[in-house]
């Protein structure tokens, strides 16, 4: 018996194993009694291991947008693996990867031009973050180096996203992270703005904090502002009216750089190809990942705008402009996936398809869920959905902990939740009958934990 087939015999001999994997942001113990376990999906539904179908109410995690199995990105990966498995993007470079960047910035707003790419929305903050500093820094402005994220925002796991992010169990346990960094309030008030659809009214003023932020560090030493045009992971807050075209204004004022981190709101979720189209605000850099394949293959990236990529374009050529990169950046499987789901993306329109979706998508969810027991606020944009239920007493996070459980074991349905907070955010190729189904299957979840 060789090694390959030794492991395999000890594989096969404890297939229930599942003590090995340290399971990222999962409760370990927890599930590890009761798995949640899925083996294929098609479409807007996963299928257990029995044949059971598990309704997607997540696009994976945010990034299934343009549904599971799709024939022609399957078909895609599996050609570019036959016909070039990898080749480096440092000093030298393959097709894909050009196409790629040049369909990716004719889908983005503005003047945002230029793509450069890793693997993950982590990766891609990182990189934005880097590339705001190092602008600065080669335009002769190098002591703008404090960096402003948000409370409740989401950035990604890397030190420099959880240091501008906002959550605090993903920041408490990692040390001082970065120095330099300053937090705007985050926009949610529910007392103002309770069960709004779209944009809620009130909280432009939130914007407002940045001159404060200013007035106390002086503008020149303020490298940029990073912010998710819909914070989406903290439990889903569309922007107040006004909010973004506020930040925008501030930060162009003061010659900040304004990073829109749009790792979800990327590749249709909210009806347009960024966020930044819907809110009518063009940004310095966006980040983006996930939808940018559909999830099939990792890749996140930053499209940055064009002066600041010529900034950097100086200088002897045989030197290198930015000393940034990952081996893995722009992967050719990641490249003929993205290729394949914008070609999805664009056949199917499936972002004017979310936009549609998104009015009959709320009503079913106030429907549905508005006036039951234990929940406290409902918000709706685009294809996404967020509902806050009451917390147990002395047990935050368990209520809609014991939801999901019950959620994937009882109703046959995968959910994402944050805190108390349940998020939906189908696949954008989700009809109207199955928009139904989907709240029903919510419905039945919450009442389940009443
Ligand atoms: N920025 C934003 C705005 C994100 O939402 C990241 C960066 C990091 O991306 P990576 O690829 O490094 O995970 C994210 C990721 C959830 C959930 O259910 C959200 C994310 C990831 C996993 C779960 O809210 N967002």
């Amino acid at each position: 018996m060789d090694r390959a087939t030794d492991v395999d015999a000890d594989f096969e001999a404890t297939p229930n194993n599942l003590e090995a994997f340290f399971m990222p942001f999962t409760a370990n113990r927890s599930f590890k009694k009761r798995p949640r376990i899925v083996n294929r999906a098609e479409g807007v539904y996963y299928f257990k291991p029995d044949g059971t179908a598990v309704m997607d109410a997540s696009a994976g995690l945010w990034c299934c947008n343009a549904g599971h199995a799709r024939p022609q990105i399957v078909e895609a990966i599996r050609s570019q693996a036959q016909a070039l498995d990898f080749a480096p993007v440092f000093q030298f470079g393959h097709p894909k990867a050009f196409q790629l960047a040049s369909r990716i910035a004719a889908l983005a707003p503005g003047n945002l031009d230029h793509v450069f790419f890793g693997n993950s929305g982590s990766e891609a903050v990182d990189t934005a973050l880097k590339i705001a500093l190092a602008y600065h820094r080669v335009r002769g402005e190098g002591q703008r180096t404090r960096l402003i994220g948000r409370e409740r925002g989401y950035h990604g796991v890397g030190f420099g996203g959880i240091s501008v992010g906002g959550m605090v169990a993903n920041r408490r346990m990692y040390g001082a992270m970065l120095a330099g960094v300053d937090h705007l309030p985050h926009t949610y008030d529910r007392s103002k703005q309770a069960y709004s659809r779209g944009e809620p009214e009130y909280g432009a003023h939130f914007a407002d904090e940045l001159e404060r932020i200013v007035a106390l560090h002086g503008a020149d030493t303020i490298a940029a502002v990073i912010v998710e045009p819909m914070a989406g992971s903290t439990g889903v807050l569309p922007p107040p009216k006004g909010y973004l075209k506020r930040l925008r204004e501030i930060t162009s004022k003061y010659g900040i750089l304004l990073i829109f981190d749009e790792v979800i709101t990327g590749f249709g979720r909210l009806g347009t190809a960024f966020a930044a189209e819907r809110f009518g605000v063009t940004p310095d850099l966006i980040t983006f990942a996930k939808g940018v394949t559909s999830g099939t293959v990792p890749m996140g990236g930053v499209l940055c705008s064009k002066p600041i990529y010529d900034a950097f374009m100086q200088g002897p050529e045989h030197v290198i402009e930015l000393f940034h990169g990952y081996t893995y950046s722009a992967h050719p499987l990641a490249c003929a996936a993205g290729l394949a789901a914008l070609d999805v993306y664009r056949d199917e329109r499936l972002f004017e398809r979310a936009a549609a979706l998104e009015a009959p998508f709320a009503d079913a969810l106030f429907d549905a869920i508005k006036g039951l027991p234990l929940v406290e606020d409902i918000r709706t944009i685009g294809l996404v959905g967020a509902v806050d239920l009451a917390p147990l007493p002395g047990a935050p996070g368990l209520r809609a902990y014991t939801a999901l459980e019950k959620a994937f074991h009882e109703v046959n349905l995968m959910m994402r939740i944050t805190g108390d907070t349940i998020a939906i955010s189908p696949p954008l190729v989700i009809s109207e009958s199955e928009i139904d189904e989907l709240v029903g299957k919510v419905k039945k979840t919450i009442e389940l934990v009443a």
